[in-house]
């Protein structure tokens, strides 16, 4: 096998013989030919796409079910891949028979045939290998994963927002032209580095269409203390992004004794009017996806994995954990969707049975909800604190969460701000510092959460409002974005801000695997991306 897909990747090179993750080789090997597949559809879709014809969104939200599955930390069950296998192959047979005329010489996986056992899959997948082709140019290589990933992340927010009944043609016919990309050997570095400036407008059209879902579905959030300490009684633990699930979990569960905590990303849910009206969904329980070992062992409860991150489950609680959705781990019970409903009687009496918690800890609460609708309602006022110079500087640190030490840097980058700033803050990596308190500047808390990591839109709608009032570019802002990343989710979202021009970005904890050193030297020169140095240094030259 070989990934380098995300920040964990051994040695900072590349997982060769098992995934740091837990995704042993066979199951890497059926994501290579996934997307393989995934590669041939793409082919085949933007020929139907460029013959001016469109494409059923069931199809399209096969593809990017398909293309989110093989997500770092989403799923482990080779069962699962196989079954996506056989789709794919029907899916492309069925977009052949849809066009005129297809192009004589085409890319192998076009024609590709799926056999029937795994053993021939995992022989096929070695030409689907990343590294298959030596002779293959490193820069193109790297843009063209750089393309695949921030496809991935991509297909993750298409998913949420396509549960809710959110579809957009653009954002769906990106995903064939993105992956037909990946087979043109015609494209030049530069064409491929300015198709991942096109992708990451596309992935802001996707982030916008699953922001409208969420809050026209949910309401808009609203700034709202969450209980971090446990109460007495069953419960059910809720992780990963998925809105809807938890909510159908919420009705299923209500009235039932049922106390329902959110885990990880799930945290900002407790800021939407439809979701916080439940008085059962009664707080937030533990820290980032990384302690998820140490934080479910022999828990008193169950867990729900909507999506990424999930660990290996211990022993010790694997009778307890669920998945439903993309998520999978080979004999760990997974909720099905059936006829478009989910029944999660299992979970529920299970968590009846394990009893939960057997006292009240005494209550702490943090507070979420600082979506871009009541920061930009706060605008005039907040643009009147920078003016009297209450706030000097505003500091985005947002981004994947993950076990490396070296992510010590942002919650003493946290710390060290000086009391005159702003922290906004999103995504899992909020873990490290959100139970701190940073205090007020006036009617302000120094801390605003804007939610999970495709509220990354906020933060964009945020300075483009900002800048806007100030007749000035996001660039001129007194803004720096502190970003920490470890999934493809953060590869599209950090290909929407550069897309959008935006400037000195400090990345960490280390660069990605697959950026190779020339890229790498774009990026700097084009963006000035900087690799985080120390928390001091760093702060220094931000402040001058
Ligand atoms: Fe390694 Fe990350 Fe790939 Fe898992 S997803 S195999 S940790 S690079
Ligand atoms: Fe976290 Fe896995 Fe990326 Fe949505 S949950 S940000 S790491």
């Amino acid at each position: 096998m070989f990934c380098y897909q995300c920040e964990q990747t051994i040695g900072g090179k590349g997982c060769t013989k098992a995934g740091n993750c837990g995704k042993d080789a066979e199951v890497a090997a059926l994501q290579d030919l996934l997307v393989y597949e995934l590669k041939g559809i793409g082919f085949i879709g933007n020929e139907l796409l460029k013959q001016g014809k469109s494409i059923d969104k069931e199809i399209s939200k096969f593809v990017a079910d398909a293309c989110f599955s093989t997500l770092t930390n989403v799923n482990f069950d080779p069962e699962r891949f196989i079954c996506f296998l056989k789709e794919a192959e029907k899916v492309k047979e069925n977009l052949k028979s849809q066009l005129k005329n297809l192009p004589s010489n085409v890319p192998e996986c076009v024609n590709y045939k799926l056999p029937n056992s795994k053993e021939q899959m995992l022989q096929d997948a070695k030409k689907a290998g990343i590294m298959y082709d030596q002779t293959l140019d490193a820069n193109i290589r790297s843009l063209r994963e750089t393309l695949i990933y921030g496809l991935k992340g991509m297909a993750a927010y298409a998913h949420h927002a396509h549960v809710l009944g959110y579809i957009d043609e653009e954002v769906n016919n990106f995903f064939y032209k993105g992956f037909a990309a990946t087979l043109d050997n015609s494209l030049s570095v530069d064409d491929l580095f300015n198709l991942t400036m096109e992708f990451g407008k596309i992935n802001l059209k996707c982030m916008e269409l699953l922001d409208k879902a969420n809050t026209q579905t949910y309401g808009n959030p609203v700034p709202t203390p969450v209980l971090i300490t446990k109460k007495k009684g069953p419960f059910i633990v809720v992780s990963g992004h998925d809105l809807k699930d938890l909510y159908e979990l919420l009705v299923q569960t209500d009235g039932k004794g049922i106390n329902i905590y959110t885990h990880g990303e799930m945290l900002p849910a407790h800021g939407y009017p439809e979701l916080k009206k439940f008085k059962h969904l009664i707080g937030n329980f533990g820290g980032a996806w990384q302690d998820q070992q140490k934080e479910f062992d022999n828990l008193p409860g169950c867990i729900l994995m909507t999506t990424n991150c999930l660990q290996k489950p211990r022993d010790s609680y694997k009778d307890r954990i669920f998945t439903t959705s993309i998520v999978g781990w080979p004999q760990v019970q997974h909720i099905e969707e059936k006829n478009g409903k989910k029944d999660f009687t299992p979970i529920i009496n299970k968590a009846l049975e394990l009893g939960g918690f057997t006292e009240d800890e005494p209550e702490k609460t943090i507070l979420v909800g600082f979506g871009h609708n009541i920061v930009l309602s706060l605008a005039d006022k907040i643009l009147d604190a920078v003016k009297q110079g209450q706030i000097r500087h505003f500091f985005l640190i947002g981004g994947c969460d993950g076990a490396r030490p070296g992510r010590n840097y942002y919650t003493e980058f946290a710390q060290k701000t000086p009391k005159d700033t702003i922290i906004l803050t999103l995504a899992c990596g909020k873990y490290r510092f959100n139970k701190m308190d940073f205090g007020t500047i006036g009617e302000f808390p120094r801390l605003l959460d804007l939610g999970q990591c495709n509220d990354s839109y906020s933060a964009i709608k945020i300075a483009l409002g900002l800048a806007d009032a100030l007749k000035c570019t996001v660039n001129d802002l007194p803004l720096s974005l502190i970003l920490s990343w470890y999934e493809q989710k953060a590869v599209c979202i950090l290909l929407t801000l550069l897309s959008l021009g935006i400037k000195n970005i400090y990345l960490g904890p280390s660069l990605p695997a697959f950026i190779s050193p020339d890229v790498l030297q774009v990026l700097i020169d084009k963006f000035n991306i900087k690799p985080i140095s120390t928390p001091d240094e760093d702060l220094k030259v931000i402040l001058g």
